[in-house]
């Protein structure tokens, strides 16, 4: 059956290449004036690195530019890396972050807010929502982007919304009934939650709920987790992708094809690189993903190194959809580990641990130094009447056909691992240098 695609501004997500490229070298151009001429910090970085706005010509020309980094936020916290003067904001928002004690804060004006819910909603639109929906955001409204985010851009395109924010499944799932709700934004361990604790409920999702979509994203996910997702909530689920720094959500989405994140090619513009070398990547070639704004002005980022693992290519997505498209992504860069020259990112183990029905959706991997190598150690739950020695073998053996390495699996009864809330971090990492990144390729 042809899919109805929908745009919420058909022109900018359809812009010819050349319309796309003198768009980047224009607001680019922009980006990097603000940035000399608003920010003493990041006028001095580009000085160091030997460049000025007179540097940026073309496009090409921005490789010549120096990366932003994460310590770029951390060292200047919290006004350190504003464009505009500080009573021209209107929002703060930030995430906990992993990267030591202070938050990442992202700073908005009347402007950036605007332009952010325009994205969040194009990425709403993209999935198939419309006015006659109704949305339930089950992610708070606090200093986590997807809260407001998500709020914002479904009110925009003129759904109702309901924000109820994050916890309490079976009362989002009343509500679910109650309100007829028909779309959710969620994070992936919380999607998860949902379709059990429905369920738990005795509820046929297909019969008792009305919902037909969810947008899922803030922490990786694989594939197999889709397809508990779809499955347990009868739905089409949808990845998209933000981050704090960017915007929040509404850098990236899924449109109706589920086959790779559309970049809103007209807000930013993305690079792939090496993370070990920082050397340009080609369209295809797996690296970290390197973000520069092109509206953006309290807080403008250029060449920003995300630490996230993907690929990007040049849209020929059926839906029309020009600009770039990026892989999923498959983890951070300070997530893989090298075990034997294999690369090995959670999110593998996760693909393989979700392919077994008799598991439940709570695991964990531990990593390990033993001698001179690193050691994986995965364990699961099984649900009650599942026959443990049978989910440890079949696990060990798709764990092995995954990544070639073999991963000793323990397999423990229901509830016994602790629960999480919010963003999920299924891994941890003992080994003696683990904030160290030992290099992108496998020496
Ligand atoms: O997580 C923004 C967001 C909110 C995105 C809601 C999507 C939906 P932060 O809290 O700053 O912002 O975390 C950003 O989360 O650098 C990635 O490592 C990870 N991340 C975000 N989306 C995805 C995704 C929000 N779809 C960090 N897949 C990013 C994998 C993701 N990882």
């Amino acid at each position: 059956m042809a899919k109805n695609y929908l745009y919420l501004d058909e022109k900018m997500e359809k812009l010819s290449w050349s319309e796309l490229t003198k768009l980047h070298e224009e607001k680019i151009k922009k980006t990097i004036n603000s940035i000399w001429n608003n920010n003493q910090y990041l006028q001095n970085k580009l000085k160091k690195a030997g460049r000025s706005p007179d540097d940026f010509k073309t496009i090409g020309d921005i490789t010549k530019f120096p990366f932003m980094e994460k310590r770029d936020f951390l060292d200047t916290y919290p006004y350190g890396l504003l464009c505009v003067p500080r009573n021209t904001l209107v929002r703060m928002h930030a995430t906990s972050g992993t990267s030591g004690k202070k938050p990442t804060v992202g700073l908005y004006t009347r402007n950036d807010l605007e332009a952010w819910t325009e994205l969040t909603a194009r990425n709403l639109v993209g999935i198939g929502m419309t006015n006659d929906d109704v949305f339930q955001n089950t992610t708070s409204s606090g200093l986590f982007t997807g809260g407001y985010g998500y709020t914002q851009g479904a009110t925009r395109v003129g759904a109702m919304v309901i924000p109820f924010g994050g916890g309490m499944s079976a009362k989002q799932i009343q509500f679910f009934i109650d309100f007829q709700v028909t779309t959710i934004h969620a994070i992936p361990s919380f999607a998860m939650r949902l379709g059990e604790q429905a369920a738990e409920l005795g509820l046929d999702p297909e019969k008792d709920l009305f919902l037909k979509r969810a947008i899922i994203g803030a922490e990786g996910w694989s594939e197999s987790t889709r397809q508990r997702i779809e499955k347990g909530l009868n739905i089409k689920a949808y990845d998209n992708y933000g981050l704090t720094e960017g915007i929040g959500p509404g850098v990236a989405c899924e449109c109706l094809e589920q086959n790779g994140l559309h970049i809103w090619s007209d807000h930013f513009y993305p690079e792939v690189i090496d993370p070990a070398t920082g050397e340009l990547l080609g369209e295809g070639e797996r690296g970290e993903l390197v973000l520069t704004s092109m509206f953006k002005e309290a807080m403008p980022i250029l060449r920003y190194r995300t630490g996230d693992i993907t690929a990007i290519y040049k849209s020929q997505c059926p839906c029309g959809r020009t600009g770039w498209i990026m892989d999923r992504i498959s983890g951070r860069k300070d997530e893989m580990l090298i075990v034997k020259g294999v690369n090995l990112y959670p999110s593998m183990v996760e693909e393989e641990v979700y392919k077994l029905p008799g598991t439940t959706d709570n695991w964990e991997m531990l990593i390990k130094t033993e001698g001179v190598l690193d050691h994986v150690y995965v364990t699961v739950e099984g649900k009650s009447g599942t026959d443990f020695a049978k989910v440890k073998a079949e696990l060990e053996k798709l764990l092995y056909e995954a990544t070639m390495m073999k991963i000793p699996v323990t397999v423990v009864p229901a509830g016994t691992l602790p629960v999480q809330e919010g963003k999920v971090k299924r891994y941890k990492d003992l080994r003696e240098k683990p904030d160290d990144f030992r290099g992108y390729k496998a020496k």
